[in-house]
């Protein structure tokens, strides 16, 4: 795959405010917020897309996820909620090919998303 801005992020090349980090997994707040919570959980490993994710990415995916919950909880937006969005290609809104998860809370989310 393409270098991503992302893979910039994990390298440290370009600054980012990164809220959490383990051996795995970084996030940091998203540069153009869609709620007034909204952090995007990337593998430090990058994966292009969830089309490109593999049985032996299962474990990572999970990571990502379960970072995002313990996030959430830590700051205590679990109780009201929080959305985990993964967009993928182009009809899903996928502008960032590394993989992420958006973390979106501190506001009312509405359904269907546009
Ligand atoms: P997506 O559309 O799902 O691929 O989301 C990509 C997100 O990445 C979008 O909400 C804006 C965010 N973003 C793009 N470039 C940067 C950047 O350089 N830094 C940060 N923090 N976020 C970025």
């Amino acid at each position: 795959m393409t270098d991503t801005i992302f893979a910039k992020i994990v390298r440290r090349e370009i600054p980012a405010d990164i809220v959490y980090e383990d051996d795995d997994v970084l996030a940091f707040r998203d540069l153009n917020p869609q709620a007034p919570v909204h952090v995007l959980f990337i593998p430090k490993r990058p994966i292009a897309t969830l089309d490109d994710a593999s049985p032996g990415d299962a474990e990572l995916l999970g990571k990502l996820l379960l970072a995002a919950a313990a996030y959430a909880r830590a700051q205590g937006l679990a109780k009201d909620g929080y959305r985990t969005v993964v967009n993928t290609n182009t009809h899903g809104g996928q502008t960032v090919f590394h993989i992420h998860v958006h973390l979106l809370a501190g506001r009312q989310m509405h359904w269907p998303p546009g």
